[in-house]
C-alpha cells in the first residue's frame, strides 16, 4: 500500500516565509533572499515527507500567499488593470494579493474569502469578458523539476481543480462561469502535456466544491468539464480529490468518470464511508481514505481508523492520506516543550501526521502490531480535566437562561430613555491600531524585560489618550482601545481554565499573517475576571459611555482546536457560562453597554444547508443567548460580523437578541440593508460606513452621502454609525482622520435630521 498527504503547512516551522516576505515587501530583501529562503523551505518539506516514508509527495501545495490565487496566475486570469502596472511576475502576482501602491498608481487587492469551514483565507480570483484563459505560468513545473532535483523520485503534481476555481471565482462581465469551461479545459490539457512531458505520475486536482450542496446545473458543468478533460491525461494518472465534507451530490458521477483516484475524507463526516459501503468503490480506481485529520491536532487512534478502512470492504487498492491539507495544522507538536507531558503527548502537528500514516499503513498491511498497542495505550491514559461545577451548571440550564427579558422592543425604549444618546450615535468596533510600541510593550513584558506592572502603566497610558481623544472628536459610545489583546481569542483563552496555549503553534490565516489557535484541553470555566480592571479604569477616565468589549463563544470554539470528546454543544455552551459570568462582572461594575463579538458565526456555518440548523445554529444562536440573557434591561448588548453576507441566515442572527449589531457595509453591501428591511429586522444595526482595510481615508462628504442612504432606507431611530471593523491594523493617522470624518458627517446629518423634523 502507499501514504500521501494532500498539502503541507508551508510558512515555515518557524514563520520564516512569512519573515522574508515581509522583508521583500518593505524593500529590505531582494528577489534573490526570497526565492532563496522558499527554496530551502521547499526542500525542507520535501525531505521530512520522504524521511518520515511518504510515498506520494504533494508538489505546488508551496505558495508565496494563496494557492487558489497560484492557480489563477498559472492559467492568466489575472484583470487587465494588474497587468498594466507592468510589473515582474512575481510583483504582480504580490499585486493581486495585496493591491499595489506607487506615486502613480493605486490598484486595490482582489478580495479574500474563507476558504470553506476553516479558518484560511483563499484570494477570490476575478474573470472578467476580457479575461483570456490559457497556460502562461510555470510555477507547477519548476516546481516539480525542482523536487526532482531535490530527489523527489515520484512527486505528485497538485493543483485546484477546474470546477473549484469557477465555483470559487467572482465574474465581473457578462460571461458566466460555463462560458469559461472551456478554455479552462483546454488550458488542463495543456497542463497534463507538460506533466506528461515531466514524466509525472499522478496529478492531484482539488475539487472541494464538491462539498457543497450541488445542483443538476452544478453536476452538468462538472460532467462536461471533466468528460473532455480526462481524454488528454495520458500516462498521468489523475486524482480527484475532496475535502471538508461528503460528495452525496456526485459520488455516482465521480465513479463513473475515467478518474484513476478518488479522494475522499474519511473524518470530517461518516457520509463519505456510508456512500462506499453502500454503492460500492470501482475496483480500477484508487481510493485516497482521507483518515488522518488535517483539520485537528489530537493524535489519530488507529483502532478505529482501521476499522473504518476495513468496513468499506473496497477492492481496489487504497492509499493512506490526510483528510484535508495538513496546512491547517501547525508544524511540529514537538517543538512544544512547556506543556505537560500529559497533554503534549496527545498533540500530533503535521510531521506527527506523517508518522501516523506511516503506521497506519503498517497496521492495516498486519506488520506492525506492536504500534497498535502503544498508541491504544496512549489512548488509554487520555484525561481531560473535569469541572464538575460546570458540569452541573449546564444540567441545571432551563429554556428562561435563554430568554432576556424584557422583550426587545421595551429594552429599547428603556435604554433610549436612559442613556439619552444624539440620534445615530456614533461607536468604534473596539480595537485602536496596534502600533509598534503596543507590540513591542507585550513582548518586552513576555521576555520578562518589563514587571506587569510596567506592561499595565504603559497600557493605561494608551488608554488614557484614546479616551481623550475620542472625548475630543466628539465619539458617543467610546472604546478602551483593547492594547492589552493579541488574539482576540487568544487573549481569552488564556484567562479562561481549559484552554492550553502552543508556544509554536503558528496556522496561516492568509498571506503572511498566521494565527496560534489555543487548544480546548478540559472543561472550561472563568475563575477570575478577564477584562473588568481595565474596562473600568476608561470608564472611571469619562463622563461618557464606555463599551466592554467580549468575544462570543462561538467564535472563541470556532477559532480555537476543539476537543473531540465531547460534543461543540457542550463545549461552547461551557465557554458561554463562562463569558456569561464576565458579562454580568461588567454589569455589576458600571459597564452600561457591552459588546459581544461574533465574527465567526457566520463564516463557520455548515457546508449543506441542510446542516446550517440541526448541526449548527440550533447551539450556536442558543450559547450568545445564554451569554447575555441575565443582564438588566437597561445594559446594551452590542454584537459585531466581520462579514455581512448573512442575508439567508437574517432571522438567527435577529434571535441572537442583541440590542445592537455593527457589520461590514462597504461596496456592494448596501443591498443587505434591503435584505434587512425586507426581514423586518428588530435589531439596532450600525452598517459600517467605511472600510478599515483599505488605507485610504472617506472624507466627511462622501461619509454623509452614505449615511443618507442608510436613512433612507433604515429607520434612523435604529441606527448607528460605526467603521465596519475594528482599527487594530491601521496606522494610528488612517485611524484618527477616518474616524474624525466619520463623526463629523454624523453631526452634519444629524443636524438636517433636526431641520426638518
Ligand atoms: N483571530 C483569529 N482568527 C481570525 C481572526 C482573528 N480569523 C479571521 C480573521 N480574524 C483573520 N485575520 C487576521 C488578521 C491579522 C492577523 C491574523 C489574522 C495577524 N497575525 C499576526 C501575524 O501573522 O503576524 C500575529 C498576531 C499575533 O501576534 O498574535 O496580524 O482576529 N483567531
Ligand atoms: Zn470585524
Amino acid at each position: 500500500m502507499t501514504t500521501s498527504i494532500i498539502g503541507f503547512p508551508r510558512i515555515g516551522e518557524h514563520r520564516e516565509l512569512k519573515f522574508a516576505t515581509e522583508h521583500y515587501w518593505k524593500k529590505r530583501a531582494t528577489k534573490e533572499e526570497l526565492l532563496k529562503t522558499a527554496q530551502q523551505l521547499k526542500a525542507q518539506r520535501w525531505d521530512k515527507q520522504q524521511k518520515a516514508g511518504i510515498d506520494l509527495i504533494p508538489v505546488g501545495d508551496f505558495s508565496f500567499f494563496d494557492t487558489t490565487l497560484d492557480a489563477a496566475y498559472l492559467f492568466n486570469v489575472i484583470p487587465a488593470r494588474y497587468k498594466q502596472l507592468g510589473l515582474s511576475s512575481l510583483d504582480e502576482y504580490f499585486a493581486l494579493a495585496r493591491g499595489y501602491q506607487s506615486e502613480t498608481e493605486s490598484v486595490k487587492a482582489l478580495p479574500m474569502k474563507k476558504w470553506f469551514n476553516t479558518n484560511y483565507h483563499y484570494i477570490v480570483p476575478e474573470f472578467d469578458d476580457e479575461t483570456d484563459v490559457k497556460l502562461t505560468g510555470s510555477k507547477l513545473f519548476d516546481e516539480i523539476n525542482e523536487a526532482k532535483k531535490h530527489g523527489i523520485q515520484n512527486p505528485k503534481a497538485v493543483i485546484v481543480g477546474p470546477y473549484t476555481l469557477l465555483k470559487l471565482s467572482i465574474f465581473k462581465g457578462d460571461k458566466q462561469p460555463q462560458d469559461f469551461a472551456s478554455s479552462l479545459v483546454n488550458a488542463y490539457q495543456d497542463l497534463l502535456a507538460k506533466l506528461n512531458e515531466q514524466d509525472v505520475k499522478w496529478l492531484q486536482l482539488d475539487e472541494p466544491a464538491l462539498s457543497f450542496d450541488q445542483s443538476e446545473t452544478d453536476l452538468a458543468l462538472f460532467t462536461k468539464i471533466y468528460e473532455s478533460l480526462l481524454p488528454a491525461k495520458k500516462a498521468v494518472k489523475v486524482l480527484l480529490q475532496t475535502y471538508f465534507g461528503d460528495v452525496r451530490d456526485s459520488y455516482q458521477t465521480l465513479i463513473k468518470l475515467p478518474f484513476d483516484g478518488i479522494g475522499l475524507d474519511l473524518v470530517a463526516t461518516t457520509e463519505n464511508s456510508k456512500l462506499i459501503k453502500e454503492n460500492g468503490f470501482p475496483t480500477d480506481k484508487v481510493l485516497f481514505a482521507g483518515v488522518v485529520n488535517g483539520k485537528n491536532i489530537w493524535r489519530n487512534h488507529y483502532v478505529t481508523t482501521i476499522e473504518t478502512l476495513k468496513a468499506l470492504n473496497v477492492k481496489g487498492e487504497i492509499v493512506l492520506s490526510s483528510s484535508c491539507s495538513l496546512q491547517h495544522v501547525p508544524y511540529d507538536a514537538s517543538l512544544e516543550t512547556k506543556l505537560p507531558k500529559t497533554v503534549q503527548q496527545h498533540l500530533a502537528f503535521a510531521y506527527q501526521k506523517l508518522d501516523e500514516l506511516v503506521e497506519l499503513d503498517a497496521i492495516f498491511q498486519g506488520h506492525d502490531q506492536k504500534v497498535l498497542a502503544i498508541n491504544n495505550e496512549l489512548f488509554s491514559t487520555i484525561k481531560h480535566p473535569e469541572n464538575s461545577q460546570v458540569k452541573s451548571r449546564i444540567a441545571q440550564l432551563t429554556a428562561a437562561d435563554y430568554t432576556r427579558l424584557p422583550e426587545r422592543s421595551k429594552r429599547e425604549q428603556i435604554q433610549k430613555q436612559v442613556f439619552n444618546l444624539p440620534e445615530l450615535p456614533t461607536t468604534t468596533i473596539g480595537s485602536f491600531p496596534q502600533t509598534k510600541d503596543v507590540r513591542q510593550n507585550r513582548s518586552k513584558l513576555r521576555k520578562g524585560e518589563i514587571t506587569q506592572a510596567e506592561y499595565d502603566a504603559f497600557n493605561q497610558a494608551k488608554i488614557k489618550r484614546i479616551i481623550e481623544f475620542q472625548e475630543k472628536i466628539g465619539v458617543d459610545v467610546l472604546v478602551h482601545g483593547e492594547y492589552e489583546r493579541n488574539d482576540m481569542v487568544e487573549y481569552f483563552g488564556e484567562k479562561l481554565d481549559g484552554f492550553v496555549f502552543t508556544q509554536n503553534g503558528w496556522v496561516q490565516s492568509y498571506g503572511t499573517r498566521g494565527v496560534k489557535p489555543p487548544i480546548i484541553w478540559g472543561d472550561v470555566s472563568r475563575n477570575e475576571p478577564i477584562t473588568v480592571d481595565t474596562t473600568v479604569f476608561a470608564n472611571k477616565l469619562t463622563d461618557r459611555l464606555v463599551k466592554g468589549m467580549l468575544t462570543g463563544p462561538v467564535t472563541i470554539f470556532n477559532w480555537s482546536f476543539p476537543r473531540e470528546d465531547i460534543t461543540p454543544e457542550q463545549s461552547v455552551t461551557q465557554i458561554a457560562l463562562a463569558i456569561r459570568d464576565e458579562v454580568l462582572d461588567l454589569e455589576a461594575h458600571d459597564i452600561k453597554i457591552i459588546q459581544i463579538d461574533e465574527p465567526a458565526l457566520r463564516e463557520n456555518l455548515p457546508l449543506r444547508k441542510s446542516d446550517w440548523y440541526r448541526a449548527y445554529l440550533d447551539w450556536a444562536v442558543p450559547a450568545f443567548r445564554l451569554v447575555h440573557s441575565g443582564v438588566k434591561p437597561e445594559t446594551q448588548i452590542h454584537t459585531h460580523m466581520c462579514y455581512s453576507e448573512f442575508g439567508d441566515i437574517i432571522q438567527a442572527i435577529d434571535n441572537l437578541d442583541a440590542d445592537v449589531i455593527s457589520f461590514e457595509a462597504s461596496r456592494s453591501d448596501l443591498s443587505l440593508i434591503d435584505q434587512l428591511v425586507a426581514a423586518n429586522f428588530q435589531t439596532e444595526v450600525g452598517p459600517g460606513v467605511y472600510d478599515i482595510h483599505s488605507p485610504r481615508i472617506p472624507s466627511v462628504e462622501e461619509l454623509e452621502e452614505i449615511i443618507n442612504h442608510i436613512i433612507a432606507k433604515l429607520p434612523a431611530a435604529k441606527v448607528w454609525i460605526n467603521p465596519d471593523c475594528g482599527l487594530k491594523t491601521r496606522s494610528e493617522k488612517e485611524a484618527f482622520d477616518a474616524v474624525s470624518n466619520m463623526v463629523e458627517a454624523t453631526k452634519k446629518v444629524r443636524s438636517s435630521l433636526y431641520e426638518t423634523n
